[in-house]
């Protein structure tokens, strides 16, 4: 073994939530190493998230990378709702007094936040393989890691467990000081990603048919993202970008189906919908963030904001603890984000629910669903509440009322 690397903060994870966590904790001038187990190639090959709420767009400033979503970011007023073949809109802007959403993925995020920390010169361990966690309920938390055969450590003051779900992290807290609630989904959803125009370049689409659930999205104007609701059995390779088309215009109105333009598609995946959290997020000096901590179905594209938003909590809790010598920001990290977490769960659980077809909704559950969709559309209150959660509440839900 090589002499240990010494940090402040070990970070687990070379994702959206690890890189933004190194960025803003750089800024503050607190030292962080990342150990992420996959290749920088790799972790900006995986298509998802793309829509980001302005909390989201802010600490990308605030973090000193909001040039590339200030530039290519499309600003979204409204998102529009498909059902019984006709296409409503939602003036999210006007609904919640100039609130906006920016369709921005989360490779493109990724990628400006693994250009800023080469920039800075700050240290990312890409391709360590054997991760492992040790010592997290004592003063002197340590990392181990084999990179090109060699086995290394980390000692640090604290570990931030941004390993996504399927992690190390959440993994090495001793069962009995975890607790997991969890709801998976009877359906998944089929994506495409192709360089064509969107269809709605003006607003994101949710559409739910007797065919299913479907979502026209975006990268740029003239980089598409489309999602249709498929079976947890289906195959990618059953799905032709033919098939993929002709049943995407299926699900939604004449109008937009007529107007889709189609193209191959560069990126095709199956994802299965899935509810979790684990709580309390912080076990001694180790911190879960993002999806270490929680899943939600992407219906309320929530995900990578719930984890910018842990980052922004948990980076604050840090640079209190080093700079004014305070640890009431770590010992209140796991309350406050989870207070925002169960409401985007809930959110997102709801609009799940909504807008898709379950396989024993015919009946009295179809019905129900359809006048709440109606109700939806003509109330005001209805339409505000969804427009209020798919903006993002605020970081101090205290603030809602203000
Ligand atoms: P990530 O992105 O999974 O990154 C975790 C990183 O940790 C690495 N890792 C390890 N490193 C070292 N040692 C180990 N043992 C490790 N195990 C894992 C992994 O290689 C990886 O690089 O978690 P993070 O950073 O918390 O970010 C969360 C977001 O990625 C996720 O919430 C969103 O993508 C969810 N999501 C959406 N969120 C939105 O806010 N808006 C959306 O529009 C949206 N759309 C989506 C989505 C997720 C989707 N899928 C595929 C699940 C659409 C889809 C289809
Ligand atoms: C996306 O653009 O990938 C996207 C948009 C909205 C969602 C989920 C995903 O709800």
């Amino acid at each position: 073994m090589t002499s240990p690397i010494r940090t402040q903060v070990a970070i687990i994870g070379a994702g959206p939530s690890g890189l933004l966590l190194g960025q803003l904790l750089h800024k503050a001038g607190i030292d962080a190493v990342i150990v992420e187990r996959q290749s920088p190639d790799y972790v900006l090959s995986r298509i998802r998230a793309g829509i980001l709420e302005q909390v989201t767009v802010d600490l990308l400033h605030e973090a000193g990378v909001g040039q590339g979503v200030a530039a290519d970011g499309t600003v979204h007023h409204s998102i529009e709702l498909v059902f019984s073949g006709v296409r409503h809109a939602i003036d999210v802007h006007g609904l919640t007094g100039g609130k906006v959403v920016t369709a921005y993925g989360q490779t493109e995020v990724t990628r400006d936040l693994m250009a800023a920390r080469t920039a800075a010169g700050l240290p990312t361990v890409y391709e360590a393989s054997s991760v492992s966690i040790h010592d997290f309920d004592g003063q002197r938390p340590k990392v181990r890691f084999q990179k090109d055969g060699v086995e290394q450590e980390i000692e640090c003051d604290f570990i931030a467990g941004c390993d996504g779900f399927h992690g190390v992290c959440r993994a090495s807290v001793p069962e009995g000081s975890i607790k997991e609630y969890e709801k998976v989904y009877p359906f998944g959803w089929l994506g495409v990603l192709s360089d064509v125009p969107p269809v709605s370049p003006h607003a994101i689409v949710y559409g739910n048919s007797e065919r299913g659930f479907s979502l026209c999205s975006m990268r740029s104007m003239t980089r598409s993202r489309y999602y249709i609701q498929c079976s947890l059995e289906d195959k990618v390779d059953a799905w032709s970008d033919t098939r993929f088309w002709d049943e995407l215009r299926r699900r939604l109105d004449p109008e937009l189906a007529e107007r889709i333009v189609t193209g191959p598609s560069l990126e095709k995946s199956i994802a299965p919908l899935r509810s979790f959290v684990a709580e309390p997020m912080r076990h001694g000096r180790l911190f879960l963030c993002g999806d270490a901590a929680h899943i939600v179905p992407p219906t309320g594209a929530k995900g990578l904001n719930l984890a910018a938003t842990d980052v922004k909590y948990l980076s604050s809790a840090l640079i209190d603890y080093y700079k004014d010598h305070t640890e009431s920001g770590i010992d209140n990290y796991s309350t406050r984000a989870l207070s925002r977490i169960w409401r985007a769960e809930r959110f997102s659980w709801w609009l799940t629910s909504l807008m898709h077809r379950f396989p024993d909704s015919e009946g009295f559950g179809q019905k129900v669903q359809d006048a709440e969709l109606d109700y939806l559309v003509h109330s005001q209150a209805a339409s505000t509440t969804l427009a209020e959660n798919y903006v993002g509440l605020p970081l101090d839900f205290a603030e809602l009322r203000a």
